[in-house]
């Protein structure tokens, strides 16, 4: 996996990418970040990169030459696929992260201030994607969010016990509860089913708290036939029985209003 990030902030990423899972997965080769400073790009004795709207009104617009020439520079000899971190695009999901994981070369646009010129958007974007509905002062956060979420994908960058962990989403619920010592916190035991060593009591358990938490947080992911049909025999029963209770107590509850 490669990706090449644009920005003017390339000392934001640095210690980021050099540490934990994502540092060691550069150093053994799985994946190949390079951040170039978007500054680099530009052609004047200020190394400008931004200047002021046309059609007036306040802040400032990234301009788009140092964006094209540093695209064309990054991309040489290859056919990446163009990524602008705005709150303007697509949402992030588990779904999108894996089909960009799949395109194997990025380059990531982060840019700053209100914006950037709409004709690097025309000319050299691909996409846009954003992390979430609310605003940042740049897309380097972003881009860190992508490169971490995409990094997870790569074979061999999380060892064993964490992706099973992953597992959890994978199967599109969420994850059930954990535990680890000690056995007593502030009064809570940890349930006895998990120091019991009935490996096929803890399974169960885990996936009925794993229906459960979806039910009591995420109820929108069960609306996803691909969850539904991911679920155990098991889930299907508690999930059906759930959902009996429901119908039980509408009829209960008589002929409502109207
Ligand atoms: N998810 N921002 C980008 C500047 C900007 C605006 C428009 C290009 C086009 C964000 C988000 C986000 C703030 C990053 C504005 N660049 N990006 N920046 N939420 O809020 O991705």
């Amino acid at each position: 996996m490669r990706v090449d990030v644009l920005t003017i902030f390339p000392e934001l990423l640095s210690p980021f990418l050099a540490a934990s899972l994502i540092g060691k997965a550069r150093e053994r080769g799985l994946l190949e970040v390079r951040v170039h400073d978007l500054r680099g790009f530009t052609e004047d004795r200020h190394r400008s990169v931004d200047d002021e709207p046309y059609g007036g009104g306040g802040g400032m617009v990234m301009m788009a030459p140092p964006w094209i020439r540093a695209v064309r520079a990054v991309s040489e000899g290859r056919s990446p696929w163009r990524v602008l971190l705005s709150p303007q695009g697509a949402r992030l999901d588990d779904a999108k992260v894996r089909e960009l994981a799949g395109r194997g070369d990025l380059v990531l646009f982060c840019g700053r201030y209100e914006g950037i010129d709409e004709r690097v958007r025309e000319t050299v974007v691909d996409e846009e994607v954003s992390i979430g509905d609310y605003v940042l002062s740049g897309g380097e956060l972003p881009a860190m969010v992508l490169i971490e979420a995409l990094s997870r994908q790569v074979p061999g960058v999380v060892g064993f016990a964490d992706s099973v962990a992953n597992d959890s989403f994978r199967e599109g619920l969420l994850d059930h509860p954990h535990y680890t010592r000690p056995p007593v916190v502030e009064g809570l035991a940890v349930p006895e089913v998990l120091t019991s060593g009935d490996h096929a009591a803890i399974r169960r358990w885990r996936d009925r708290e794993a229906l459960r938490a979806t039910l009591e947080k995420r109820p929108d992911l069960l609306e996803r036939p691909e969850v539904v049909s991911r679920l155990t025999r098991e889930q299907r029963r508690l999930l059906e029985d759930k959902l009996e209770d429901n119908l039980e107590a509408l009829r209960g509850v008589g002929a409502g209003k109207g």
